[in-house]
């Protein structure tokens, strides 16, 4: 498990992150607030670029796509968070504009690691992933 929370009653909860405990080393941390409602972010995937994530407050939907293969998931700021591998083309979005999502990576920013287009990202991954 990656992230402990210590929960208390008098005193509210605590969430930690062993770097440790991460596959990968921390290069970068980013975290995304003001959800615009009505609209999703992502829609693109990385060629290297492998990401913890979790949601600090609200709740968020993120869907996951390996090729065509599509996975839903919820995540609050109860749950642990979720790794997304190199590959995965992703989508997410809030119905509470006040949700935080908190970003660890393993690379510093760099545009040329996304694809942002869907037919691309379905051509690439059928080369890298399926042949
Ligand atoms: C993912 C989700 C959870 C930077 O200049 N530096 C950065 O470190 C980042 C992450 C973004 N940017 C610029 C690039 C774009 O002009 O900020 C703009 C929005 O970035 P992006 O399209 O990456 O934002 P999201 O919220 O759609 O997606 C991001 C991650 O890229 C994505 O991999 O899983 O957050």
């Amino acid at each position: 498990m990656i992230v402990k929370r210590i929960s208390d009653e008098s005193f509210g909860d605590l969430g930690v992150i062993e770097f440790a405990n991460l596959s990968f080393v921390c290069q970068r941390a980013y975290w995304i607030t003001n959800f615009v409602q009505g609209n999703s972010r992502g829609n693109h995937a990385h060629k290297t670029l492998t990401q913890f994530v979790i949601v600090l407050s609200g709740s968020v939907t993120f869907e996951l796509f390996r090729g065509k293969a599509r996975e839903v998931v919820v995540l609050t700021a109860n749950d642990g968070g979720i790794l997304i591998h190199p590959g995965t083309w992703r989508k997410f979005y809030s119905h509470i504009s006040s949700s935080v999502v908190m970003v660890l990576c393993n690379q510093e920013y760099r545009e040329e690691d996304y694809i942002r287009k869907w037919d691309e990202y379905q051509d690439w991954f059928s080369i890298n992933y399926e042949s």
